[in-house]
């Protein structure tokens, strides 16, 4: 397999909320570092959060830093592909799943395109992506949005619990 010592840094958002959540992230922290001209850096604790703008129960959420030479349309291709081994549905936005990977970051790369949007547009209003995302990467500035943990402390209403690796 090549290395992917020089790739771009990506960060990967985690989340299920049906059915064993736990393996499922897992499992997708497994495939992602399978995946080619990419390696797994290194993957935030599991956290558990109430559901935000969406039903169901309580969430699992991580997040995990890639190196990586694909490019971003060819990575989030195969992160639905990992979704779908899952058994990802999508009856409606935002409804109950199995397994959601979202690439939040891409290097310092703004992509607006039909299909992907980077940086996640959701990212900086959302505890269950910078909490875990401020533990693998303490200090992280946010374009347009100021350090992480600055964004952090504009949401300390939403609740989130860290379980452990
Ligand atoms: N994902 C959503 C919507 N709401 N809430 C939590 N707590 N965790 C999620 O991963 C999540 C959510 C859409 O992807
Ligand atoms: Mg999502
Ligand atoms: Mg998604």
């Amino acid at each position: 397999m090549p290395e992917a010592g020089h790739g771009v840094t990506a960060y990967i958002g985690l989340g299920a909320n049906l059915g064993d959540a736990h393996a499922a992230l897992a499992d997708a922290l497994r495939r992602l570092a399978e995946l080619p001209q990419t390696r797994l850096v290194v993957s935030s604790s599991v956290y558990r959060s109430a559901p935000i703008d969406s039903s169901g129960p309580d969430y699992l959420n991580a997040v995990a830093e890639l190196a990586t030479q694909l490019p971003a349309h060819d990575l989030l291709a195969h992160l639905q592909t990992i979704e779908l081994a899952h058994g990802r549905e999508r009856p409606y936005r935002n409804a109950p799943r199995t397994l959601d990977l979202d690439l939040l970051l891409y290097g310092s790369d703004l992509i607006a395109t039909p299909e992907l949007t980077v940086p996640h547009p959701r990212l900086h209003a959302r505890a269950f992506v910078l909490q875990p995302l401020a533990e693998i990467a303490p200090g992280l500035l946010l374009a347009g949005r100021g350090r992480i943990e600055d964004c952090l402390r504009l949401v300390a209403g939403q609740r989130i619990d860290r379980l452990g690796a």
